[in-house]
């Protein structure tokens, strides 16, 4: 005989404190990032907890994760839930990981309460959705909704040098207990819970964001190169220096997109020359450029205006420059009826809301592509994200994974569907 199924507090907090341990850092946060060996051990770890439940678990060939809970109609595409389980290479404990466990807790209240769903519901933890270690990020959600194959990353190098092909391998073959099924699967709709990682909801004191859209993202990689010089006996007239060129770009472009638009976002975060030597003058430097909005139009003009920018500072410091994109993410809505759901269940939990669109990208804004999609947000401390400060409070993990879970039982207990 079923009853209501319930998060279980304790387990929820006490399974996000566990793989917190899995790659900390001294500072309280965590680094794992995609593929590494920290990475392989916390799929292990939830992938044993996943068997020891009777769960099911499989993976695909860019080593998504699954773990599938059967449901009546086993022909009936499976509802999925979850978020990612790599980090930044300083990040928080919560981003990704919170979703993920939510999503699992979800699983294990339904189990515990005896339901039997219409459909199964899927756990999954995407590969790669930061992008830090191996660009770009959201690669097994691209994959899994056809933007991008495994191929087409495979020769990818890391930041630290390894391939890709190499680490997803060696991940793949480290859980042979998760089946390697084909990517891409029918799912009925995705809900994705995710810390906000912005200041909105905590600043509104709101403990659930509804998640409508996620803004637009472009990566580019700017190399300047030049010649270098020995630093002591190469006059200015006689310097073709790439540093020069890069600090005049960078400086123009910071002091000039940001500004001008409130919302648009541009961002300098990883800058290199080489030879890198204290004496030299750079052979070449090479930065990135993050850049975000949420209109398209504007994110391809601003994408438009750092192509122009650096092309005529490398002119002005006779330097040549080559500038690649990385990652071209285009904004996306969700659905109405999918964000209906949600603030239905917050209205039944009787947990304030309100509609936001995200600034940062997330696997759900590639899934949304196959299927109905929507995501639940809650408030991290000072909006501080991508540091290990990161912090959620207990009261919010366990209403976000309360609202995660209503929601799945009104999208796939029985008689209830999409
Ligand atoms: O960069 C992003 O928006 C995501 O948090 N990885
Ligand atoms: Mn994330
Ligand atoms: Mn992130």
């Amino acid at each position: 005989m079923s009853k209501q199924p319930e998060v279980d507090a304790d387990r929820l907090l006490a399974s996000v404190a566990d793989f917190a341990t899995i790659g900390a850092t001294p500072a309280g946060g965590v680094n794992r990032q995609a593929l590494s060996l920290e990475d392989r051990a916390a799929r292990r770890l939830l992938a044993e907890r996943a068997l020891a439940r009777g769960f099911t678990v499989f993976q695909d060939d860019i080593a998504n994760l699954f773990i599938r809970r059967e449901g009546r109609a086993t022909a009936l595409p499976p509802l999925l839930i979850g978020s990612h389980l790599d980090s930044q290479p300083t990040g928080g404990r919560f981003d990704g990981a919170l979703g993920t466990l939510s999503a699992f807790e979800v699983l294990e209240a339904l189990a515990d309460a005896g339901i039997e769903t219409e459909r199964a519901v899927e756990v999954v933890a995407f590969t790669n959705e930061e992008g830090s270690r191996y660009s770009p990020g959201c690669m097994g959600s691209m994959a899994f909704a056809g933007v991008g194959t495994t191929s087409d990353w495979a020769s990818t190098l890391a930041t630290d040098g390894a391939q890709l092909a190499d680490e997803l391998a060696t991940t793949l073959a480290a859980l042979p207990e998760a089946v390697v099924r084909p990517i891409g699967h029918a799912i009925s709709a995705f809900v994705e819970l995710h810390i906000e990682q912005g200041p909105i909801l905590e600043q509104e004191d709101v403990p659930i964001g509804v998640v409508t859209a996620v803004q637009g993202t472009k990566w580019l990689e700017v190399v300047f190169s030049g010649v270098a010089a020995h630093a002591g006996t190469t006059p200015l007239e006689f310097r073709k220096d790439p540093m020069s060129a890069a600090a005049a770009a960078i400086a123009s472009l910071q002091s000039s997109v940001m500004p001008a638009d409130p919302e648009a976002r541009l961002t300098v975060g990883r800058i290199a020359a080489e030879p890198g030597s204290i004496n030299v003058i750079p052979r070449s430097v090479t930065f990135t450029v993050d850049i975000r909005h949420p209109d398209a139009a504007t994110l391809a003009a601003i994408d438009q205006q750092v192509r122009e920018e650096c092309t005529a500072v490398g002119a002005r410091w006779n330097c040549d420059v080559t500038i690649s994109q990385r990652v071209d993410m285009t904004p996306g809505r969700f659905s109405p009826s999918m964000t209906e759901t949600i603030e239905e269940a917050c209205n039944a939990l009787g947990l304030k809301s309100r509609q936001m669109v995200s600034g940062a990208f997330h696997d759900a804004l590639f899934v949304s592509r196959l299927a109905p999609t929507a995501m639940i947000f809650v408030p991290c401390r000072n909006g501080i994200s991508h540091n290990e400060a990161e912090f959620v409070t207990d009261t919010h993990m366990i209403s976000g994974a309360r609202v995660l879970l209503k929601v799945v039982e009104s999208l796939a207990i029985i008689g209830q569907t999409v």
